[in-house]
């Protein structure tokens, strides 16, 4: 009777560590791709790898429910056995609480489609603080446990009785400094990782939280010299949206180009009537006209009630002509890399923009200046930045990120 006991206990005892062991491999996998999906860094250098790894990310987090589940079959004796440590206790409900927020605003981001971007924007800021605020503390409860791994091994040596010897078998092998050094390493290289993306964070939510605006700084920093200014609208300046809510997150698959007056011009050509190509100077005595829009990427974020100045697509279009056999309308960035397109009925929608303005100001270099494409009622992807070319074709094109995965329908 007392060996069956034992054995439960015993057998409880292991359960209870192959399931932290689990839990910490899953806990890893999901940090380094996580943390790989938001650098920048690794945006353009991965390319169509990205959505692999975003898909691993998406089902190792879905599977990363099975160890919780598991645990709450084991969760009472636990519970009852920590008692006298309160501190174990709280460690408990942290990790189970980082685990819960973690699945459930993960599931989130996996369903824009159907959370829509409202509870998609919250479900990222909650994945987000979850993230800067459990992986230290992970990093530092593996750290210290080993420690206490140690220590516990020292004293069941100690305690442990002549049968329970018999039964487990008398050596013990030495292999915490193998797993010391496994641990090490995951820490250092999460350490590596996080250390600048976690500093960027801290600043960028500091920024925001003390009031001043990113774009400001954007614009700051804008790396174009294009003249003149372009003179905004009186719809524009004030923004008749009351100004942009919420921060743009800077991407780009390549280096951010830099234009001037001299490398700066602007074509539509291919299946036209007439071909044509601006300089600066040209392209903005073009009438332009006003939008107030939102603006929703697919990793969760948005940014709501953008005024944008600039061409309406379809106006672009009608000075070019569209020839009969043109069915498609591929846009082409100045980076050299990045391309999508419309339909022409998708193009001729009137709120598709050639936008050279945002909220009464030039476009910043690394928000797409000085001109870029915004379609509103699509995910921003179709939104090509440094936008210096359109070409009406007959045949099909696949853009950028459909080319390496995501969906041909953008719309939000
Ligand atoms: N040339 C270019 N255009 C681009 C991208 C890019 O990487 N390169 N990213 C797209 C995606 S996925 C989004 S969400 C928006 C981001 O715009 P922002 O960098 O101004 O926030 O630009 C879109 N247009
Ligand atoms: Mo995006």
């Amino acid at each position: 009777m007392r060996g069956i006991m034992e054995r439960i206990r015993r057998d409880y005892g292991k359960k209870l560590v192959s399931l932290h062991a689990w839990n910490g491999w899953i806990v890893a996998i999901l940090a380094l791709t996580g943390l790989v999906l938001i650098s920048g860094f690794w945006r353009g250098f991965l390319g169509e790898g990205r959505v692999w790894i975003k898909w691993g990310h998406v089902t190792v987090g879905i599977l990363s429910i099975l160890p919780v589940i598991y645990y709450l079959f084991l969760a009472g004796k636990h519970w009852k056995k920590l008692k006298k440590r309160p501190w174990q206790r709280f460690n408990v409900l942290v990790v189970l609480g980082l685990l819960l927020g973690w699945f459930a605003s993960g599931i989130l981001l996996w369903q824009f489609r159907m959370a829509g971007p409202r509870a998609t924007n919250m479900a990222l800021v909650l994945h987000d603080v979850l993230t800067w605020i459990g992986l230290p503390y992970i990093i530092y409860h593996s750290v210290t446990r080993l420690k206490w791994l140690k220590a516990a091994e020292r004293r069941s040596i100690v305690k442990r009785t002549d049968i329970e010897k018999k039964v487990e078998g008398v050596s013990q092998p030495p292999f915490y400094t193998r797993r010391a050094f496994i641990r090490g390493a995951i820490g250092a290289g999460l350490a590596v990782t996080l250390g600048p993306s976690f500093m960027k964070w801290l600043v960028y939510s500091l920024g925001s939280a003390g009031g001043s605006n990113s774009i400001d700084q954007l614009i700051k920093d804008n790396a174009n010299s294009l003249m003149p200014d372009p003179i905004p609208l009186p719809a524009s300046m004030p923004p008749a949206g009351g100004g942009a809510q919420g921060h743009f997150r800077v991407y780009t698959v390549a280096p951010i180009p830099m234009f001037t007056n001299k490398n700066w011009s602007f074509t539509i050509n291919g299946l036209v009537e007439k071909s044509m190509k601006w300089d600066w100077e040209q392209f903005v005595n073009l009438k332009r006209s006003v939008q107030v829009s939102d603006f929703h990427c697919v990793t969760g974020w948005s940014v709501y009630k953008n005024t944008w100045e600039g061409i309406p697509l379809a106006q672009l279009l009608q000075l070019a002509g569209v020839k009969p056999g043109a069915k498609n309308v591929k846009f082409y960035s100045g980076d050299g890399v990045y391309t999508d397109t419309l339909t022409l009925e998708q193009a001729s929608m009137d709120d598709v923009m050639v936008a050279v303005m945002h909220d009464g100001k030039p476009i910043p270099s690394d928000l797409g200046g000085p001109v870029r494409l915004i379609v509103p009622r699509m995910y921003a992807y179709k939104s090509v930045k440094w936008l210096n070319r359109i070409e009406l074709i007959s045949e099909n094109h696949i853009g950028y990120w459909e080319e390496r995965g995501y969906s041909n329908d953008a719309w939000v």
